[in-house]
């Protein structure tokens, strides 16, 4: 099979980490793919690391405002595209994104409330039609998530957010994901080993079909 690009999407705590180290697993065990590369937005390459810091702490004297911080995130994101994704789709490679442009438009969206228009707008400058192959939107409770990563230390702009800004960016996501059939959302308030059966089902079934393409 060809290279694909497959994203884990949900609000802090929906557990994304986990559930993308659980996929890499799948795909290595069950369908012997050996070439696997897992990306995080924003992230990865050393000047979208150098756009996290900034979009994660802002500046301590200047406050980053909402569209400087979308901005920045495309900025992270074009640099992750063009350097890591797109050539290791190229090679073969199945790569799994922690997150992409459904964050953009679910948290600057819903949570910051900047306007579709401009996130539409700025995403068709920077995305030339680009899309992943598969997304996974690991639907979790603000109240649940939330509390799963209550213990964190050196919380960022958003992790210090309200919990009704996370009810807004849920609410948007499940908006988004309603009529586009290759977001598939799973139950993530249930028990580590029950969203990881509903992951596996929904992957080896996705993958079947695709076989068949
Ligand atoms: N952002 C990003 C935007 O605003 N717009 C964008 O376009 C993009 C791309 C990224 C930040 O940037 C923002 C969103 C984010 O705020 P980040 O540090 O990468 O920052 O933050 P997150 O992606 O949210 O990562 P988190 O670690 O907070 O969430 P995860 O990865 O979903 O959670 P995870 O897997 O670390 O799990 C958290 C804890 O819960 C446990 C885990 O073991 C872990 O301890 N857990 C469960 N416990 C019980 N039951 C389950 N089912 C569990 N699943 C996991």
């Amino acid at each position: 099979m060809k290279g694909k690009f497959i994203v884990i999407e949900g609000i802090e705590g929906a557990g994304k980490t986990s559930a993308i180290n659980y996929i890499a697993h799948i795909l290595r065990k069950e369908h012997k793919i050996k070439k696997i590369k897992i990306v995080r937005e924003p992230g990865n390459t050393p000047i979208a690391e150098k756009l996290r810091k900034l979009i994660k702490k802002g500046n301590k004297n200047e406050e980053l405002t909402d569209i400087s911080m979308l901005l920045l995130i495309y900025a992270a994101r074009i640099q992750l595209i063009k350097k890591i994704i797109k050539p290791s789709i190229k090679k073969g490679s199945w790569v799994i994104g922690d997150r992409h442009t459904l964050s953009s438009f679910a948290y600057q969206g819903g949570g910051f409330k900047i306007e579709d228009k401009i996130i539409n707008k700025i995403h068709k400058i920077s995305m030339d039609n680009f899309k992943p192959n598969l997304t996974l939107f690991l639907d979790v409770l603000p109240s649940i998530g939330l509390k799963r990563i209550l213990s964190r230390k050196n919380r960022d702009i958003i992790e210090n957010k309200s919990i009704n800004f996370f009810k807004n960016t849920r609410k948007k996501y499940i908006k988004l994901i309603k009529h586009d059939k290759k977001i598939i959302k799973i139950n993530a308030n249930l028990k580590i080993n029950q969203v990881y059966r509903l992951i596996k089902n929904k992957l080896n079934s996705w993958i079947k079909i695709e076989k068949c393409l």
